[in-house]
């Protein structure tokens, strides 16, 4: 996600930090560099221009030029007014029963899906949900939601298939039958949009609000849409009161810029990015960290997610033991590099890292890549269960057959023993340091 603009910004920052003095012309010149950023990404120009000059105010107010690490003063400044920018969020909190949620957008937006992905959200709660489909001029829009719903948990979709031809107020109504018999916690309906705005029948929706009397109304905008998304938002908080705004299709190459402009343009509070076409696909907007993405701050937050999903906490925790212990085998560590390249290999890993351009440097240097991971397992798989206890077992008739088994030479086995010797004394080092008590944290 806004992968382009944040590597652009990164080596702006990256630059910024490096130089040590920092002047005024240097702020000057990292701020226009930023602009032009923000907007080759499709952020509006009266979005950008404020933006850099608020930061400037902020920057040279500050003193910068005194201060002692005056780039990363900078940083910090622009990240807490990206935050700002891209505005606090609060998730949508299902505080009455029922309550009743609204998805409106132009057709293709995403708006369909979107429910499937919410319903699956409040399912995980256990909530009880029903979805509805007023997109009565399609009847595939309606069969499409009928089949998601029922992939998911406790939801009861209406119409039913014996119910047809219905009008858009007979929809609302059976809908909220439905809720009452059901004692369903949550209504999500979906509505009918058109291609362009000027089509979209705004009367058909506020009825549909008012029969409801909808709690909550989400609308639905493709990020590929670019600038229009911002006309397209305008035009249906017009006719509508809306309440948050989904951003989808942010797995796609566009630039970004859009979920940066949408809330200083709209007022609307971001609720969630939908970044795929799965059920799962869906993300809680935290402005917090998107800014930090942005500025190459990394997102651990992320990685430890991920992390989450790989490592159970009784593996993580027996890893720590085994670190704590000094016993960690090459075993141990060939079932690490394998996780690790379950996590999507280094270079994911590395992009959600802080300094993440560094360390792909140092890595680089020392010729470690998802290559050499592959090689490596492959190495450690040619061990004996003895010698992967005991590396000290391995001299050179050994190495020579490890070497020959695992299709690799003796001077890459050689440096993987290696490079396991220094690892060990690196865990011995940093035992005290609670790297035991970070691998446990991952693993929660
Ligand atoms: N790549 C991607 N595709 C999406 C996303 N959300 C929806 N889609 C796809 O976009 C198309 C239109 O979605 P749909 O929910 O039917 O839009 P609607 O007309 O607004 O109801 C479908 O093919 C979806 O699978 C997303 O976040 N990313
Ligand atoms: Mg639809």
């Amino acid at each position: 996600m806004f992968a382009s603009l944040s590597s652009r910004i990164s080596d702006i920052f990256e630059k910024l930090r490096k130089s040590g003095i920092l002047k005024e012309s240097n702020v000057d010149e990292a701020l226009r560099e930023i602009r032009i950023a923000l907007l080759e990404a499709d952020v509006s120009l009266d979005v950008a221009r404020k933006f850099i000059a608020e930061v400037r105010e902020k920057a040279i107010g500050q003193n910068v030029i005194k201060s002692i690490s005056p780039g990363q003063m900078v940083t910090k400044i622009v990240h807490d007014h990206l935050v700002e920018l891209l505005g606090k969020s609060r998730p949508i909190e299902i505080n009455k029963k029922p309550y009743k949620i609204m998805l409106i957008g132009l057709q293709g937006a995403g708006k369909t899906t979107t429910v499937g992905k919410l319903a699956k959200i409040f399912s995980k709660k256990n909530k009880k949900i029903v979805t509805a489909s007023a997109d009565i001029h399609r009847p595939a829009a309606l069969e499409q939601l009928r089949v998601l719903s029922k992939k998911i948990n406790g939801t009861t979709f209406i119409p039913s298939e014996a119910e047809t031809d219905l009008s858009c107020a007979q929809i609302c109504k059976l809908a909220l039958k439905a809720i009452e018999n059901e004692g369903a916690d949550v209504l999500i309906m979906d509505t009918a949009g058109r291609l362009h705005i000027d089509q979209v029948k705004m009367s058909e929706l506020q009825e549909i609000h008012k029969i409801i009397n909808s709690d909550e109304i989400i609308l639905v905008v493709d990020i590929m849409t670019g600038q229009d998304a911002l006309n397209i938002a305008n035009k249906f908080s017009e006719a509508l009161p809306i309440s948050g705004i989904i951003l989808t299709r942010v797995d796609g190459d566009a630039r970004g810029g859009v979920a940066l402009s949408m809330r200083a343009i709209t007022g609307c509070e971001i609720k969630f990015l939908c970044t795929g076409e799965q059920l799962d696909d869906i993300e809680f907007f935290d402005a917090e960290r998107i800014a930090s993405k942005l500025l190459g701050m990394g997102d651990i937050v992320s990685l430890v997610e991920k992390a989450k999903e790989n490592f159970s906490k009784e593996e993580a925790e027996e890893t720590a033991k085994k670190l704590q212990e000094g016993i960690f085998t090459f075993d141990d560590w060939a079932a690490q590099m394998e996780k690790m390249s379950k996590l999507g290999g280094l270079k994911t890993i590395l992009e959600m890292l802080p300094q993440s351009k560094q360390l792909q440097g140092l890595m680089d240097a020392h010729g470690i890549s998802d290559k050499t991971v592959v090689k490596n397992i492959a190495i450690v798989k040619s061990m004996t269960n003895k010698e992967k206890r005991n590396y000290k077992l391995l001299n050179g008739s050994r190495r020579k057959r490890i070497a020959a088994g695992s299709g690799t030479t003796i001077q890459e086995v050689n440096k993987l023993i290696k490079q396991y010797e220094s690892a060990l004394d690196l865990f011995k080092k940093i035992r005290k340091n609670g790297m035991g008590k970070m691998m446990t944290m991952i693993g929660r």
